[in-house]
């Protein structure tokens, strides 16, 4: 009868040993994935960050009267967090915009309402918009881009408050000279 008590209550051991350690794989597992989305709700909890900043260029800013030529304006979202629900308000005077191009498909340019929305924008990324336009006049031509609106708060800047000293502000001048 030991023996036989013994033999059972060794098995009985082997069997429970065999049980938490099927017990101890998933749990380790469960927790190596719980901590993303653990993560993920703290960042939403707590807003986020996302630091944009808008950039503006020409190819040549002196252009003959009524040419056409192409502004750039790229907004680039430094993190560290994912952006999203952005807006850049694009505003400009003696210039005609005659044809808008963006980059990917996360957004478009409203020509009437002079806004360029993009859907979301990951850490580090980089978009574009390409207006073609031409100067209405021969004086010097401004356009200007900000972002007026991200879910996210910027760390640096503040949407729409047209600060030209924020790095979510740009300009360029076009210089349009007599038609020859
Ligand atoms: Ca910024
Ligand atoms: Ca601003």
């Amino acid at each position: 009868m030991k023996i036989r008590t013994l033999f059972t209550l060794l098995v009985l051991a082997l069997l429970y040993t065999g049980c938490t350690d099927q017990l101890a794989g998933p749990e380790l597992d469960t927790q190596n994935t719980t901590l993303p989305s653990l993560e993920s709700a703290a960042k939403a909890a707590s807003g986020g960050f996302a630091d944009l900043s808008v950039r503006m260029r020409v190819h040549d800013n002196r252009t003959r009267w009524s040419d056409s030529l192409e502004i750039v304006v790229e907004v680039h979202n430094e993190g560290p967090h994912q952006a999203s629900g952005l807006a850049i308000a694009y505003n400009d005077s003696l210039l005609r915009v005659l044809s808008a191009s963006t980059s990917t498909s996360r957004g478009g340019y409203n020509d009437s309402l002079e806004v360029w929305t993009v859907d979301h924008l990951p850490t580090g990324a980089t978009e574009k918009l390409v207006l073609t336009v031409r100067p209405t006049s021969r004086k010097t031509a401004l356009a200007t881009a900000e972002v007026s609106a991200s879910d996210m708060r910027d760390p640096d800047s503040v949407p729409g408050d047209g600060d030209p000293r924020q790095d979510d502000y740009a300009s360029v001048k076009i210089i349009s000279r007599a038609k020859r």
